[in-house]
């Protein structure tokens, strides 16, 4: 791809940030105060507003309800608008009422189901009132111990109310389903991996797809063959980004792994060229979104470094010399192959990504024009510090 292709599509990238990463949050030892911490979600709104401000590439930011509290939805569009963003996902919260200790849509009590079918709704208004597209969607439904339910009846109750679900999504939007192998459930999770949020997604239709957070995986899994099957189904509708070397780590994407990063971007930017029309649309109509947690870091500071971590893997995987690569593997050259791709890893992309800033009107460097701007100084001076909330997310 020549320069002038490269930076046409570093236009049309954009990735959405989570509202939740802005606000005090900490692990269940201790949530450290941060001067200058969103305190509502208004201000979230408006260092969401920020990041894209520096990056020019983050013009969404996703609600999780009711950790953000939202009373007057067409406001906050409104408001989210007037900062020059827009409302992206709305993630349901089917995991923090103590009704839910035994599932939520999975739960074995109807009475249980019916409340979790009732929040869902209450979110698709949201989507409806802020002209959200994504209903996102997590379930820590499952079990502990053997014997404790059964699989296919939980199953078939999860089934029923995605149904129902789909059913309420205004017209164009879709619902993405997550999945996540273990945590906060040890033996069994109703929705585990990849293969079981297809199952559901493939039977609800064209409305829903399956969501890809990096940290929900076990160790070594092949993630970005997990991207490409997905997307030759038709069915990848998001990511959530994020790195790890645990667990679900939620640290800032690409500190960790580029190379991971860059390999499913790799995968993406091939489904986009495919002939098969399918995978095209697909491609072309993922989420990318980041769902992270900062426990020591600088809150904004740590989005606009995610933004770019994604921008830079993004620019690499354009790099990839396509037909070369197909060249290689048809002759079954394995390190030739493996070369090519490397070589557009190890691409320094950096002064490519400072043009395309340049000729945006971008400061060259968001980190250091943020640390330095006028809007940390007055965050700080006006917000002071909150007092840090004892858990994740409040
Ligand atoms: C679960 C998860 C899911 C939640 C978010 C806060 O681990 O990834 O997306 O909504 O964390
Ligand atoms: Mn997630
Ligand atoms: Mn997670």
């Amino acid at each position: 791809m020549d320069q002038e292709a490269v930076m046409a599509r570093l236009d049309a990238q954009a990735i959405e940030t989570p509202s939740w990463a802005f606000g005090n949050t900490g692990s269940r030892f201790k949530t450290f105060p941060l001067p200058g911490a969103a305190r509502s979600v208004w201000e979230k709104i408006e260092d969401a507003a920020e990041v894209h401000r520096q990056t020019g590439i983050a013009p969404r930011v996703a609600l999780h309800i009711p950790w953000d509290r939202v009373d007057d939805p067409a406001a906050l569009g409104r408001f989210a608008a007037s900062r020059g963003i827009g409302i992206g996902a709305i993630n349901p919260n089917l995991f923090q009422d103590d009704d839910y200790r035994l599932g939520s849509l999975t739960h074995p009590q109807a009475a249980v189901r019916a409340k979790a079918a009732a929040h869902l709704e209450e979110c698709i208004a949201i989507m409806k009132a802020t002209g959200s597209t994504d209903l996102s969607l997590w379930f820590a439904d499952g079990t502990n111990y053997a014997g404790q339910d059964d699989f296919r009846a939980r199953r078939r109750r999860l089934r029923g109310g995605l149904e129902a679900c789909a059913a309420l999504l205004p017209k164009g939007a879709r619902m993405l389903i997550e999945y996540k192998f273990f945590e906060p459930a040890f033996y069994y999770t109703d929705l585990a991996d990849w293969g079981a949020a297809l199952a559901h997604a493939r039977a609800i239709g064209p409305q829903a797809a399956v969501l890809v957070d990096l940290g929900h995986h076990a160790q070594g899994v092949n993630i970005e063959s997990i991207v490409a099957v997905l997307l030759d189904e038709g069915k990848l509708g998001g990511f959530h980004f994020n790195a790890r070397r645990y667990a679900d780590d939620d640290l800032i994407v690409g500190s960790v792994n580029p190379l991971e990063l860059f390999l499913i971007y790799a995968e993406l930017v091939a489904a986009e060229a495919d002939a098969d029309t399918g995978t095209a649309a697909c491609a072309r109509t993922v989420s990318y979104m980041i769902d992270q947690s900062f426990n020591i870091e600088e809150k904004i500071e740590g989005m606009i470094l995610s933004v770019l971590n994604c921008q830079e893997a993004y620019a690499k995987a354009l790099l990839i010399d396509r037909a070369a690569l197909a060249a290689a593997q048809e002759a079954g050259d394995v390190l030739g192959a493996h070369r090519i791709v490397m070589e557009a890893f190890r691409t320094d992309v950096r002064p490519l990504l400072a043009g395309w800033r340049r000729r945006r009107n971008l400061p060259e460097d968001p980190v250091m024009a943020h640390r330095d701007g006028s809007y940390l100084r007055e965050i700080r001076r006006d917000r002071g510090t909150a007092a840090a909330a004892s858990g994740y997310g409040d």
